[in-house]
């Protein structure tokens, strides 16, 4: 088992298609260790994207992941990262392959929906904005056992 950390970005927050999007990552065998609304200051897009500070699209992707509340999330299943990249598809939705979430979900290449890291390193780095240690839940702990030993209460 490994990690990743996305992040569903405004314009699919604000289309209602949060729950969709949960549903296509639970069906594809992610769990979920950590998931948080938030809304990123200025300041905290600049930092998370500050690798591509000097690009042309950075002042628009900025003012994007600023206009709205976001979903961020850290993901667990085997071969994590690239599994959501896989699931997540090409950055411009309209490249993007049948059955991915920016082909269902995008409508740019700055609207498209979701955030995927591409590195465990960079994972570990990117949920470390938004979580603290004690709010990453081990999925190993959700034993139906647990659920038995309530019942026979
Ligand atoms: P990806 O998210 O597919 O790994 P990156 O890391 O190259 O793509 O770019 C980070 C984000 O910057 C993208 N998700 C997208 O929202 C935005 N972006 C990338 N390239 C462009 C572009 N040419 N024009 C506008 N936005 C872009």
């Amino acid at each position: 088992m490994s990690r990743t950390f996305t992040i569903i970005k405004p314009n699919a927050v604000s289309n209602g298609d949060t729950g969709q999007i949960l549903d296509m990552l639970a069906t594809a065998g992610f769990r979920l260790c950590a998931m948080k609304m938030v809304c990123l200051s200025r300041n905290d897009a600049e930092r998370f994207y500050a690798v591509h500070k000097d690009r042309p699209f950075f002042r628009r992707l900025v003012l994007f992941m600023t206009s709205g509340p976001v979903v961020v999330a850290i993901l667990e299943r085997e071969n994590a990262v690239e599994s959501l990249r896989q699931l997540v598809g090409n950055t411009d939705p309209a490249k993007a392959a049948e059955g991915t979430i920016r082909r269902k979900f995008g409508e740019s290449l700055t609207r498209n929906a979701i955030h995927a890291s591409d590195s465990d390193a960079n994972a570990r780095e990117e949920w470390s904005h938004f979580f603290a240690p004690e709010e990453i839940m081990e999925t190993v702990y959700w034993l139906p056992c647990s659920a038995e030993k309530i019942d026979s209460d």
